[in-house]
């Protein structure tokens, strides 16, 4: 069969695409087309991240069916304006991670018609879609067999600007496997499955690919990387073989778990930690979870910085309901437990909840601005973010507004920041993730020199 993989980009303005600064390869649409390949079909890929606009029309009278690619719901509105284009598809699919959350009505909810959503993981269900099935489509099981991604699929300019624009950082599923063997109520991550480990040997090719390709290190992107740590070493051996470097993320319990072990691996360099806001609302939220156990956050992050791994806290701003006084203990529980780096990104509420809330999906972007739930402005909720990375928003200066310095090492010199660049690039370094483009919500100029409190 003959099918065409769309890949949308992350936001648009206006009639422009915004080309992100920093960007990682969509390794689930380019492993769902490897799948498709292995079991003989033709599959075309178009991924429209680095486009400038969008093509006026997309025939798709030669396919037997066009597959869209959703990562979050953020992408929902480009989604939705890239099918608009597609004219003459017999058979029109969803999927990706926000089809763990939502299926069938909610997109058809939202005035993207579609066949059929695939919820969770894709490279299981390709039968069905071989058979052109209908309404939401749901693998019995995780396959642990998953082809690696294929680059190849890309045209070039595409190819060299994820490249180029993930600081050589190959996204790939390893050690941890699929889905994630805890259960937070709060959570979609886990990607509607139970942990399923991945085969060793794709998970060897797919590392070879990335080298061949000049990428320089992988980001293992399971929810835990140390949720086997016997395959968590074999990994490491293998991305060593091939001279590269990897970086993950996974919980504290796990890092406890292989403290033993810890001082064998040879090519991690970092491992992130979920630490959240101890805010009120938080603090139910993650009541299943326990992800506030300060003592044993503080005991991973000195584990690792004992056996020489550098570290990462990602935390969350925006958080429902939060106030000053949660940023600040924030900023407090950060100093006490110590990681190496931190990384912050805005609170997104589950798909549903915002569905339900009727937010503006076109508006709300990349990392472009908080969503508004916290108590305070908007603008207050950006300068922490400053604070956190160290860095200026699109040429706004925080003036007059932060006057202390505290223990974590934020100095601030006439109401502004005086530090040094702290967060991980791509998941927190959003000033270069985007160049600066008016919206009709947020007519922010830059401000130089002006207070924004
Ligand atoms: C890598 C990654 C990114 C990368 C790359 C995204 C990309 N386009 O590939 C970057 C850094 C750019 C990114 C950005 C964002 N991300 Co992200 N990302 C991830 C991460 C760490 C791994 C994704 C991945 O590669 N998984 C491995 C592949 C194999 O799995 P997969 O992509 O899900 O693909 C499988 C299925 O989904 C399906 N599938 C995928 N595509 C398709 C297409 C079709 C047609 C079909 C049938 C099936 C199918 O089959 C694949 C194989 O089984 C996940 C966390 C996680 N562990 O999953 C978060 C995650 C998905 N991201 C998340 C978020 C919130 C975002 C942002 C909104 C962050 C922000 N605040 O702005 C942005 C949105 C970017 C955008 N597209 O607009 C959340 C989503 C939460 C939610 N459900 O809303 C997650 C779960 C992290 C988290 N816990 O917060 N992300
Ligand atoms: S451990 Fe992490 S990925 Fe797993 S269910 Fe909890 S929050 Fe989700």
């Amino acid at each position: 069969m003959n099918y065409l993989l769309i890949n949308p980009p992350y936001v648009m303005c206006g009639e422009s695409v915004i080309s992100p600064e920093a960007a990682m390869l969509p390794a689930g649409p380019l492993a769902i087309a490897a799948s498709l390949r292995e079991r003989g079909h033709q599959v075309e890929f178009k991924d429209y991240v680095f486009s400038q606009a969008l093509p006026p029309a997309i025939d798709a009278t030669k396919y037997d069916g066009v597959l869209l690619a959703v990562h979050t719901l953020r992408n929902i509105p480009t989604a939705k304006r890239l099918l608009a284009r597609v004219q003459g598809a017999s058979y029109v699919v969803a999927g990706g991670n926000l089809c763990s959350e939502i299926g069938i009505t909610d997109f058809r909810s939202l005035g993207l018609q579609v066949d059929a959503v695939v919820r969770g993981y894709g490279h299981g269900v390709l039968r069905e879609l071989e058979l052109k099935i209908t309404g939401d489509i749901r693998a019995g099981r995780v396959d642990s067999r998953m082809p690696p991604a294929n680059p190849d699929l890309l045209d070039d300019a595409t190819r060299l600007s994820y490249w180029s624009r993930s600081s050589a950082r190959y996204p790939i599923i390893g050690p941890g496997g699929f889905g994630c063997a805890w259960s937070c109520n709060y959570c979609t991550a886990k990607m509607l499955s139970k942990r399923i480990e991945r085969s060793l040997a794709d998970i060897e090719r797919e590392v070879k690919i990335a080298r061949t390709h000049g990428y320089r290190e992988i980001w293992c992107v399971d929810n835990l990387a140390f949720a086997d740590r016997g395959l968590a070493c074999e990994f490491d051996s293998i991305i060593e073989k091939e001279g590269l470097k990897w970086l993950g993320m996974t919980r504290a319990e796990t890092v406890w778990a292989t403290r033993n072990h810890l001082g064998h691996f040879r090519a991690l360099t970092d491992i992130a930690l979920g630490v959240e806001a101890p805010a009120r609302q938080l603090r139910e939220l993650n009541r299943k979870a326990r992800h506030n156990n300060e003592e044993l956050l503080r005991q991973a992050f000195s584990l690792l910085h004992q056996a020489g791994i550098s570290s990462t806290a990602f935390v969350m701003l925006d958080i429902p309901g939060s106030q000053d006084d949660d940023y600040w203990a924030l900023i407090e529980l950060l100093s006490r437990i110590r990681p190496g780096n931190v990384s912050w990104s805005f609170y997104n509420p589950p798909a549903s909840q915002a569905i339900g809330l009727g937010i503006d999906l076109a508006q709300t972007g990349f990392y472009r601005w908080p969503l508004g739930f916290s108590v305070i402005p908007d603008t207050r909720v950006v300068q922490y973010a400053m604070i956190i990375t160290g860095t200026w928003w699109m040429n706004w200066a925080p003036e007059n507004f932060f006057r202390e310095s505290n223990e974590f090492g934020v100095e601030f010199d006439q109401g502004e920041i005086a530090q040094d660049t702290n967060a991980r690039s791509v998941v927190g370094d959003l000033w270069s993730i985007w160049d600066y483009r008016p919206a009709a919500r947020f007519p922010i100029a830059p401000h130089v020199g002006r207070s924004l409190s």
